[in-house]
């Protein structure tokens, strides 16, 4: 997806159930509504992805709100953020979240932001200018699985991945790093780069 596809304004949150949502790579506007893509807490999400339903071919405009939360998994294909708003995606119940194909510019804090108990595989990733990649949720101690691949990663302005947690884990593979700061913050139980 480019970022000249139509255009449409989101004034209530697009929940995906079931099956794929394919967007056909128009452009989504948070309206103010759902947010204004600050770092101000509270912002709805654009889509809100459910128990293993797939987006596909969306590109979230210039105000991104909360951005993609997802529920008991899902799958998140061909996703390009224009402006990250308050952060790009977030897990916000267990299960197994892919995300693959996508491009973000401009998370002023956190890209992926985990609020549960969760897997997170990433691959073929562009994220450019964040604070940092991965955040689970601070304070919390419940355990994730993450592994990013194939991912050009560049501008963060702390790290890649940051947990509290101990039984926490994250892989990066075979991805290219630029002005990335530091891979690994926090006491992951396992935290590794290869490739
Ligand atoms: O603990 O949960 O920043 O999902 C406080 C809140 C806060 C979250 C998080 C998010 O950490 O709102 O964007
Ligand atoms: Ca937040
Ligand atoms: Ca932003
Ligand atoms: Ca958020």
């Amino acid at each position: 997806c480019g970022t000249s596809g139509a255009q449409t304004t989101v004034n209530a949150t697009i929940r995906v159930t079931s099956g794929t949502y394919d967007g056909g790579c128009q452009r989504f506007n948070a309206g103010s509504a759902l947010g204004d893509g600050s770092q101000s807490e509270g912002q709805l999400p654009v889509f809100r992805v459910e128990n293993g339903a797939t987006l596909r071919n969306i590109v979230i405009g210039t105000n991104g709100a909360d951005g993609i939360h997802t529920y008991n998994g899902a799958v998140l294909d061909n996703i390009y953020w224009m402006n990250v708003g308050e952060d790009a995606m977030t897990i916000k119940s267990s299960g197994t979240t892919t995300v693959r194909n996508i491009e973000g510019y401009d998370a002023d804090d956190k890209f992926f932001q985990i609020n549960a108990a969760s897997t997170l595989n990433v691959s073929n990733c562009i994220i450019h200018r964040a604070g940092k990649v991965l955040r689970q949720n601070g304070g919390t101690t419940f355990q994730i699985n993450v592994s990013v691949d194939r991912c050009d990663i560049n501008d963060m302005g702390e790290g890649v991945f940051r947990t509290d947690s101990s039984s926490s884990t994250a892989r990066l593979t075979n991805s290219r790093l630029h002005d990335a700061g530091t891979v690994c913050i926090g006491p992951w139980s396992s935290c590794t780069q290869s490739g």
